[in-house]
């Protein structure tokens, strides 16, 4: 399957994603097929609405301590509920849908959520440190919401500010890339 990152400001990234009631060979499909681009764009977390599928499953693969990122730690979230929450921790997040942006955000430091695998079974998870983090900024992602709408007012004045600009110097370098091929 063909995918691709939908990245700010598409609005895609608004959609609320639906439950998952199927745990079919298309979902399966998909994972496999979300699996690749994450690692391939250095991703440690990739929600299905950030390629275009609008439904409640994310991957997420914690690097080991020496930045390693094993297959064997991928985690794959289908049906996500958040059942406790508590203490704060703040990190430095950056998102595959908002490339080249970073900034610290404030996370609940502790969680547990429910939800189902591949094949529908129900599973618990404490999470805590970074995997906590990955999760709160993924579920985000099913309700729409991005971590850069976490930021104070001026934060996200002056992200809006720099992301147009590099929006921009991109556009141009693409065109100069074009012009070039045909001359
Ligand atoms: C802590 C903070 C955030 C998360 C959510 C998951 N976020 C990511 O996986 C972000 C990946 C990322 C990768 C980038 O590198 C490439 O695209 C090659 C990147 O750099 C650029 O866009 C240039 C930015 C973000 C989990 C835990
Ligand atoms: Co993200």
């Amino acid at each position: 399957m063909k995918l691709n990152i939908v990245e700010y400001p598409d609005k895609r990234l608004r959609q609320k994603s639906k439950v998952i009631k199927k745990f079919d060979k298309n979902l399966h499909e998909l994972l496999d097929s979300m699996y690749p681009i994450m690692m391939n764009t250095n991703g440690i977390g990739l929600a299905a609405v950030q390629v275009a599928h609008p439904i409640a499953a994310l991957i997420l693969n914690i690097p080991e301590e020496d930045g390693e990122q094993l297959e064997e730690n991928l985690l794959e979230i289908i049906n996500p509920v958040i059942t406790s929450q508590d203490g704060e921790t703040i990190y430095q997040e950056g998102c595959l849908s908002v490339p080249s942006f970073y900034e610290d955000i404030k996370r609940f430091e502790n969680i547990t959520i429910n939800y189902q695998d591949r094949d529908a079974n129900t599973k618990t998870l404490e999470a805590n440190g970074l995997l906590s983090i990955a999760i709160q900024h993924e579920v985000d992602h099913l309700n729409g919401v991005l971590f850069i709408d976490k930021l104070s007012y001026s934060r996200r004045k002056k992200f809006e500010k720099e992301y147009k600009r590099m929006l921009k110097e991109k556009k141009t370098s693409k065109k100069d890339l074009i012009v070039k091929k045909g001359a």
